[in-house]
């Protein structure tokens, strides 16, 4: 908990989205901000100058003695807070804190909070659909894009915040109703210095936590730190009380709760083991926030997925193309390779994949590729790295656009195939954003008809 002084000075640092979340909210209480962004034309600033033109902002190199005049640094999840000049303003005594710690200590209304490597955004939708098919004013916000603090403007009863490792390092006491690590593999390695760190700033996620949703198939989304916290757990044929699992029987696959059969699988719109992990996870968070099985279970089939994940583009000449985008890491292309794998051993998947790595390590892709793939098509900057791990698992392609990706990949699918997007890799090398890599897999597919 922070002290409210009234000659507390709060530098914002950084000017994207969640910086001018801050600027907005401080600014209605009447702090005293600066801004600093190291970009020297940062985004939010004409519409920062348009309405608060008293407020100063530095752009450009980061100047640690500045930094160090100030008393509070709410920093964006963009940038570390191990750059110099924030360390140095640490080590002066500024309290260095976050969007979603400012959230948390104005937030009235519970909060569901979601992390993981993989599975967020699909959850956190998901939750917010059972939330608003039960009746409850729910606002769902963070990671997955508007900024928690933006929330704030609008009366809710639950929010429902998709959190990044990013966002969790600077969040100090969440107090969440409750909150989940879907899942922990390699991302973002690039920014911490080790796994294990990685693996921490996730865990900050159930401080203050009434209830903790466990994954009872990844040790490592359970807290170290237990202390009072209820939990509820989600996973695969291991039903027990208070647990979502699945069954199987001659009607196919059940979601449980307990030992009661509450959804067959056949039902759902979303594809694949990892879905059905999902909707698990989201029935579990619903479950605790006290939303009622039944609305749940309905809002869960008529979900459709989200756009880039696993989504079916066309079928053309007898394969089926599907944009995987946004498995932006290794464990992502896994569970896509893994759940779109045709059944028949004589179809296979040609896998679109490459861009930055984010200093990940690719070997989980070598099995799945051998087991799965007809041929695996690399692009983008870290297609070296790549076909070192691939290299005798599959014929390796070179494509240096996403045109010439898809064409090479059509080229060598037959009927019955599958070509999958699943880059297992961040997509800046090449494009503006995963979203604009699925566009333009998607043109390249619509123009191979
Ligand atoms: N940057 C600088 N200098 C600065 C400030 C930022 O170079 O002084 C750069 C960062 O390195 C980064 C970019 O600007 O490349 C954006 O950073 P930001 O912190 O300003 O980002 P926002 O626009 O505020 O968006 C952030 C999240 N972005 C990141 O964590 C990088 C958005 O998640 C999130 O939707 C938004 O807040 C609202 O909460 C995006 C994301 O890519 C989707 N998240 C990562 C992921 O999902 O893997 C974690
Ligand atoms: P995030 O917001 O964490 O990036 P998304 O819901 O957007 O997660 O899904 C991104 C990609 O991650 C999907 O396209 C799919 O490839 C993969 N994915 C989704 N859920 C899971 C899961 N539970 N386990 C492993 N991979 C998953």
């Amino acid at each position: 908990m922070s002290m409210i002084t009234s000659d507390r000075r709060t530098l914002v640092v950084g000017l994207g989205k969640t910086g001018l979340s801050c600027v907005r909210y401080l600014m209605g209480l009447g702090r005293a901000v600066a801004v600093a962004d190291s970009r020297s034309r940062p985004p939010g600033l004409s519409e920062l100058r348009a309405q608060w033109p008293e407020l100063e902002v530095r752009t450009g190199e980061f100047d640690a003695d500045w930094f160090a005049s100030f008393n509070e640094l709410v920093v964006s999840p963009g940038i570390a807070v191990t750059e110099t000049a924030i360390a140095a303003a640490a080590a002066a005594g500024a309290q260095i804190r976050g969007d979603i710690d400012l959230f948390a200590e104005a937030a009235t209304a519970p909060i569901v909070a979601i992390t993981g490597s993989n599975g967020k955004t699909t959850v956190t939708t998901l939750v917010g659909e059972m939330a608003r098919a039960s009746g409850v004013r729910v606002a769902v916000g963070g990671n997955i894009g508007t900024p928690a603090l933006d929330l704030l403007a609008e009366p809710a009863d639950l929010y429902v915040l998709e959190l990044s490792s990013f966002q969790l390092e600077t969040t100090h006491e969440l107090n969440a109703h409750a909150a989940t690590i879907l899942n922990v593999s390699d991302d973002h390695l690039d920014r911490y210095p080790s796994k294990m760190a990685y693996y921490q700033a996730k865990q900050r996620i159930f401080r203050g936590a009434k209830t903790a949703v466990v994954n009872l198939d990844d040790a490592l989304s359970t807290p170290m730190a237990r202390d009072t916290l209820r939990f509820i757990c989600f996973g695969a044929h291991r039903i027990n009380p208070e647990t979502l699992s699945t069954r199987d029987d001659d009607e196919g696959t059940w979601i449980t709760w307990g030992f009661d059969n509450l959804l067959n699988t056949s039902r759902l719109k979303l594809a694949g083991h990892h879905n059905v992990s999902n909707v698990m996870a989201a029935l579990a968070l619903g479950h605790a926030a006290g939303l009622p099985f039944p609305v749940m279970v309905e809002a869960a089939v008529a979900f459709p997925g989200l756009p880039h994940r696993c989504e079916h583009v066309a079928c053309v000449g007898g394969v089926d193309y599907f944009n995987d985008s946004k498995g932006t890491n290794v464990g992502a292309a896994v569970a896509a390779l893994e759940s779109l794998a045709p059944a028949r051993s004589d179809q296979k998947l040609v896998l679109i994949a490459g861009g930055e790595g984010k200093g990940a390590d690719f070997t989980p892709l070598a099995g799945p590729v051998e087991r799965h793939c007809r041929a695996v098509v690399l692009m983008g900057c870290d297609a070296p790295l790549l076909s070192g791990v691939l290299e005798g698992k599959a014929p390796l392609l070179a494509a240096v656009t996403m045109a010439d990706a898809v064409k090479q990949a059509a080229a060598v699918a037959r009927p019955g195939d599958r070509v999958l997007l699943s880059p297992a890799c961040a997509s800046f090398d090449m494009f503006r954003d995963y979203e604009d890599r699925g566009v333009q897999f998607r043109q390249a597919v619509e123009a191979l008809q």
